[in-house]
């Protein structure tokens, strides 16, 4: 049975939500992945809120972008914590192949805010703009608590990124700042 509920706004959404699947199947941990709407799908917003307590989700991961009301709403219908997703909006389903400006005009932070800027006694957390695989990681540690086995692979994968990060640093020693930059980046 998944653990984890993870929801969008848009289609437009699901290049950006996939990070956090990515973590999450890398840990193993089975989630639930749907499309729905705030604003456009408002009953099915409420009936979702309903399927994700008979679910018996632990955490939902609703990620939206513009006026991202997704997160926020979902937690008004259900006890189930949130990590909201502000995504820097791509809205290319209505634009033209020749039309750049794929961006939100705040650059995401129009999302951030709206996710973050929750009245008092309703929360969400949010990560930071389009980090939606730290959504799934954070998911992850919330779920170690209960699951050691969790917690076994957690640490494992902190001394990972410990040993990645030394190594990295070796290698700029050894072949200099500029060296280092050619081999690693071009
Ligand atoms: C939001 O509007 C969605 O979360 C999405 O980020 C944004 C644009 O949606 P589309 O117009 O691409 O469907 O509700």
């Amino acid at each position: 049975m998944p653990l984890i509920g993870i929801i969008m706004g848009s289609s437009s959404d699901s290049r950006i939500m996939k990070d956090a699947a990515e973590i999450l199947d890398k840990f193993k941990i089975k989630h639930e992945d749907q499309i729905i709407s705030a604003h456009r799908t408002p009953t099915r917003l409420e009936e979702y809120a309903k399927h994700a307590e008979k679910m018996g989700f632990k955490i939902i991961i609703a990620g939206a972008g513009g006026a991202a009301h997704l997160p926020g709403m979902i937690a008004s219908h259900t006890i189930i914590p949130v990590i909201g997703v502000p995504i820097m909006v791509y809205n290319d389903k209505q634009l033209k192949k020749s039309d750049n400006s794929k961006f939100s005009s705040f650059g995401g932070l129009d999302s951030l805010l709206s996710i973050s800027e929750m009245p008092s006694g309703s929360s969400v957390v949010a990560v930071g703009i389009n980090k939606a695989g730290n959504a799934g990681m954070y998911a992850i540690k919330i779920l170690s608590n209960e699951f050691p086995e969790l917690k076994k692979k957690l640490k494992l994968y902190k001394s990972d990124q410990h040993q990645t990060i030394v190594k990295e640093s070796e290698n700029l020693k050894k072949y200099g700042l500029r060296k280092f930059v050619e081999k690693k980046f071009k």
